[in-house]
């Protein structure tokens, strides 16, 4: 070999083991994604088995990342489950976690320490784009809706925000970008309420006529301001330039969050995008009405999809695809009619939102948490199915460990680290998970074991079953998915133990 080949020899490696470590860098240090749909069930997704619904994108996306079974939404309603995802802390170790208001205070503090905040310090640019819920201002109804609202989401590590408030069911109807209410005419303030109506604003529940798009469920409430021809939670006054159009509302977000992509393409960035679909009210823009053949729910379920696939094409279109971890899942279970006659239940004909799982959103079995979960990163990440137990809690630490950062002391104190789990490189999940509906509940991977409570069995106006009950209930959920045999009458000391980790869990 003459000295010339061997020199070339000799640059190539060198090369070559630099791109490698380039490689290596970059994989250490995905750009990630968190996607949150609302209210879509284990079985809305066409990867998990319904042969009802087809989402091509969210199958393209399971179909090259890990697709879990048994992963877990912390609680069964948006905002603890939110909660416990971005702060890594269970949602009812504090009182003050329920469904929130959109004139709530912000939830988190400014103090605490979130998963955007451990991103921002790993040197990433943090966004949040869509559904909120999880308060904003200091206090209750104090939010100056004209002005700077604060403290918000810059105060918890989002160096970008562009949301919705709290629901697409809930007062204002706006939506908020860096603080401050998009579009608005200052000539015509923004005013709101949760105690009082304004005077001369015409309500839902006086107004019937006025209910030209959805009309509430009977006794579901949503009867209060009306906004575009939807009654919704929560009284509302001017800031009528600002509000959004409801059958706009995917298009808007998916376009922030693309724009964000693309906006910090050169940078490790973290999205937070939290889809409104499929919550209600359901008003899919008319490119996807009629086309799931399941009225407007399946249609929602389409154009959650739809926002899916617009953000995998433009991180195709910039060459990121292989280094983009996402992590796709839902805030909760599944539930049909929410509260608007929009036809859900009398066209869902076979299709089954909660998989095989009992119950839905709002309830203690399985199908108030068992939600879809897929984590795709291309470059790291094989394609695989995974049976481990796995939940929301758990991102924060084992994002913390993918960035390779020590947390603050008292940070995300029930988070662990999964990272492997969560990347496939092991099937080892949780030994147990402490889960919030009416009750708590432990689950294990063999089995669930829910509290007695007060709380009713059932909900009429959702036709949800809640899963509470004053006598103690344990599943075999290997043998029994179902949830239709209580056996904690057979097995005293099964029940025993898992009532020993909900009190020590309390206790902690
Ligand atoms: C309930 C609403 C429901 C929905 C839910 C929050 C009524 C009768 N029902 O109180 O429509 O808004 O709150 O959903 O008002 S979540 O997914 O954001 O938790
Ligand atoms: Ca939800």
């Amino acid at each position: 070999m003459n000295n010339t080949l061997i020199g070339c020899l000799g640059v190539g490696a060198a090369v070559l083991s630099s791109l490698q470590a380039t490689h290596a860098q970059q994989s250490e240090r995905p750009n990630v994604i968190f996607i949150l749909a609302d209210d879509i069930g284990y079985g809305d997704l066409s990867c998990n088995g319904e042969k009802t619904i087809h989402t091509p994108n969210v199958d393209a996306l399971a179909s090259r990342g890990v697709r879990f079974t048994d992963a877990h939404a912390v609680a069964a309603t948006s905002t603890p489950s939110r909660y416990s995802l971005l702060t890594g802390q269970y949602a009812w170790r504090r009182n003050d976690t329920g469904i929130a208001t959109g004139d709530a205070g912000m939830i988190i503090r400014p103090e605490q320490h979130t998963v955007a905040d451990m991103f921002q310090s790993g040197g990433y640019v943090t966004g949040a784009v869509g559904k909120w819920h999880l308060g904003l201002g200091d206090k209750t109804g104090t939010q100056d809706w004209n002005g700077f609202i604060t403290p918000g989401l810059k105060d918890i590590g989002f160096d970008y925000s562009y949301i919705m408030a709290a629901t697409g069911d809930r007062v204002p109807c706006v939506f908020v970008e860096n603080q401050r209410v998009v579009n608005l005419d200052p000539n015509d303030p923004i005013e709101v309420s949760y105690t009082t109506p304004f005077p001369g604003e015409p309500l839902g529940k006086d107004h019937p006529e006025l209910l030209t798009v959805l009309k509430p469920s009977v006794n579901h409430g949503h009867d209060q301001a009306i906004v575009n021809g939807v009654s919704r939670i929560g009284y509302m006054k001017g800031g009528k330039q600002a509000l959004w159009k409801d059958e706009n509302i995917a298009d808007s977000i998916t376009t922030k969050a693309v724009q964000f992509i693309e906006d910090n393409q050169h940078k490790p960035f973290f999205l937070y995008f939290a889809t409104n679909d499929a919550h209600v009210p359901r008003v899919p823009h008319p490119r996807f009405v009629g086309k799931s053949g399941m009225g407007a729910r399946g249609d929602a379920l389409l154009q959650f999809d739809w926002s899916v696939g617009e953000i995998l094409k433009v991180l195709d279109k910039l060459g990121m695809t292989e280094n983009t971890l996402i992590v796709l899942t839902s805030d909760n279970g599944p539930v049909v009619d929410d509260g608007y006659q929009d036809k859900a239940v009398e066209l869902l004909g076979k299709h089954r939102p909660w998989g095989d799982f009992r119950g839905g959103k709002y309830s203690n079995f399985e199908a108030g948490t068992r939600v879809p979960f897929i984590v795709s990163w291309p470059a790291n990440v094989k394609p695989a199915v995974s049976s481990a137990l796995v939940s929301q809690l758990d991102l924060f630490a084992s994002m913390a460990s993918l960035l390779n950062t020590t947390l603050p002391e008292g940070s995300a104190p029930d988070s662990r680290d999964f990272l492997n789990t969560l990347l496939g490189k092991t099937k080892l999940g949780r030994e147990y998970i402490i889960e919030q509906a009416g009750s708590l509940s432990v689950t294990t991977s063999n089995w669930k074991y829910i509290a007695p409570g007060n709380g009713p069995a059932y909900n009429k106006l959702t036709n949800t079953e809640l899963g509470n009950s004053k006598l103690p209930q344990l599943y075999n959920l290997k043998k029994d998915k179902g949830e239709k045999l209580n056996l904690a009458d057979k097995y005293p000391d099964k029940v025993k133990e898992l009532q020993a980790i909900l009190d020590k869990e309390k206790n902690k």
